[in-house]
């Protein structure tokens, strides 16, 4: 197949835009798209500071690389689990992701790039923290995600960046907004957005440039461009019910390509029209009585009462 620019040889065939483009004209189309996101959804300017969580994989690191290309001051945040590291081996997924990252940030000096170290600042690895706190039950997937978004807004808080950018694509979103459905999880439908506002209680901005580009198109970007990535998952995704989502949305596009561009792009237009509101009971946030940062519950956030001692229940039988 022929680049519809050029008619060199293309790389990607793009079956829901009817357009196969060339190694020199994809990464171009690419960037152009992720651009037309951010200026659409207003999500930043050049003078924001652009904190981006990356974790290793294609769609962060490229959403990384891109962002640098555009030119925006844009930094990394990493944070380290410590998955894999339980079995004593070399090269678990966090060693390797981590390395990845480490490598992708050394070809852009002066660019900051942070790591956060689970075990080395809370003493602990996500598998034992979600041991400990699951007593050993099911995977460590909701404790991830709650460590991860603490993590994110305090490094984003302290080093005063105005937005916190995630490499969440097409396929993500869809599998997200699919879930939610299926479930009619109003509340979750209705804050599902390229971009969550700053709020006053202390969240930082959230963006997702990617949302509109397929998982394939962020891969071939990745691949054309020579971003060394982590291929293997995290091995706690295995069966997750979110891939589940996404094999279906994936049968549904090859029969009918485009339609999982049309299903989040609807949603985006119906939530516009005011089809998905808010619900209207506000929930009053106040800084953690440890960290500081907002939250619902009184006293500690659920970050902090992660590392809470149980209470033993007191003994006072005679
Ligand atoms: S990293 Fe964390 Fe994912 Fe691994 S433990 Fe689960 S949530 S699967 S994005
Ligand atoms: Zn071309
Ligand atoms: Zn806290």
């Amino acid at each position: 197949m022929k680049c519809r620019k050029c008619s060199r040889q293309a790389v990607i065939n793009m079956r829901q835009h009817k357009l196969a483009l060339c190694e020199a004209h994809y990464p171009e189309w690419f960037v152009l798209q992720v651009q037309r996101a951010i200026e659409k959804y207003h999500m930043f300017g050049p003078h924001d500071r652009v904190l981006v969580a990356v974790s290793g994989g294609k769609d962060s690191l490229t959403l990384w690389d891109v962002l640098l290309r555009l030119g925006y001051q844009a930094e990394g945040l990493y944070i380290d689990l410590g998955i894999g590291r339980e079995d004593g081996e070399p090269g678990g997924y966090s060693t390797l992701s981590r390395e990845k990252v480490e490598r992708f940030a050394a070809q852009w000096p002066g660019v900051r790039f942070t790591v956060v170290d689970l075990w080395a600042e809370y003493g602990e690895t996500l598998p034992e923290i979600a041991g400990r706190v699951q007593r050993g039950r099911g995977k460590p997937c909701s404790v991830c995600g709650l460590i991860k978004r603490h993590v994110m807004n305090r490094i984003a808080r302290e080093g005063h960046y105005t937005v916190l950018a995630t490499g969440h694509n097409l396929d993500d979103e869809a599998a997200t907004l699919f879930g939610n459905l299926l479930h009619w999880q109003t509340g979750y439908i209705a804050r599902q957005a390229p971009v969550l506002p700053a709020s006053e209680d202390g969240f930082v901005r959230k963006v997702k440039p990617l949302c509109r580009l397929y998982e394939r198109e962020t891969a071939a970007y990745a691949l054309v461009s020579g971003i060394d990535y982590i291929y293997d998952e995290c091995p706690y995704a295995v069966g997750a019910t979110s891939l589940h989502h996404k094999e279906l949305l994936n049968r549904l596009e090859e029969e009918s390509p485009g339609a999982k561009l049309q299903f989040y792009l609807g949603f985006l237009r119906a939530r516009e029209a005011g089809f998905f509101c808010e619900q209207s009971e506000m929930v009053a946030l106040h800084p953690c009585t440890n960290c500081g940062q907002p939250t619902s519950a009184p006293g500690l956030c659920a970050f902090c009462r992660l590392w809470k001692p149980k209470q033993e229940p007191a003994d006072d039988r005679p």
